[in-house]
């Protein structure tokens, strides 16, 4: 059981899925940068859920394996892999499934943009999928607090 602890959560998968929107709608509190007079919003943010701080980082676009190489040798919680529903499983989230098996950290799929397509997605997993449409919020706090249980129940 994971107590006082603050949880880092990172938000995986392939370009455009909707990465971004998802961490938008989850965090009120989000990371700004200023470089050359523009402030640019960082795919970072925080927030608090039952009384307990969580990070959420996304991740960069081509950094994304170097990034995810990084964050896991310093230690993360758990992630949520956003899938483009329109498009299924790509080779990108294939990669992604393998290493978070690999290092063994808990996932929740998020199976994105079911607007466009609400189809099942085809393939097993060992992890719950979570129908989201990111843009309007549906479906977010559920995967997020449903993720959250998994980290602390450690299975
Ligand atoms: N129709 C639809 N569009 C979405 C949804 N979620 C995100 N988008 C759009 O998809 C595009 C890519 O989203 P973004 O969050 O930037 O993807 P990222 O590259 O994974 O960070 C944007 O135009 C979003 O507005 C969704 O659930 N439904
Ligand atoms: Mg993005």
């Amino acid at each position: 059981m994971k107590q006082n602890k603050e949880t880092k959560i990172v938000v995986l998968g392939a370009y455009n899925s909707g990465k971004t929107t998802t961490l938008e709608q989850i965090c009120n509190n989000r990371a700004k940068v200023e470089y050359n007079g523009t402030t640019t919003a960082l795919d970072y943010g925080n927030t608090v859920i039952s009384g307990e701080k969580v990070h959420f980082f996304g991740t960069p676009g081509q950094e994304r394996f170097r990034f995810m190489r990084r964050i896991l040798s310093e230690g993360l919680d758990g992630a949520i892999l956003v899938v483009d529903n329109t498009n299924g499983i790509t080779n990108t989230d294939q990669e992604i499934i393998e290493r978070l098996n690999q290092y063994q950290v808990p996932y929740v799929i998020f199976s994105n943009k079911q607007d466009l397509n609400s189809d099942e997605l085809q393939m097993v997993f060992d992890a719950p999928v979570i129908p989201t449409i990111a843009h309007e919020g549906q479906g977010i706090m559920e995967g997020v607090e449903l993720l959250l249980k998994i980290v602390k129940s450690g299975c």
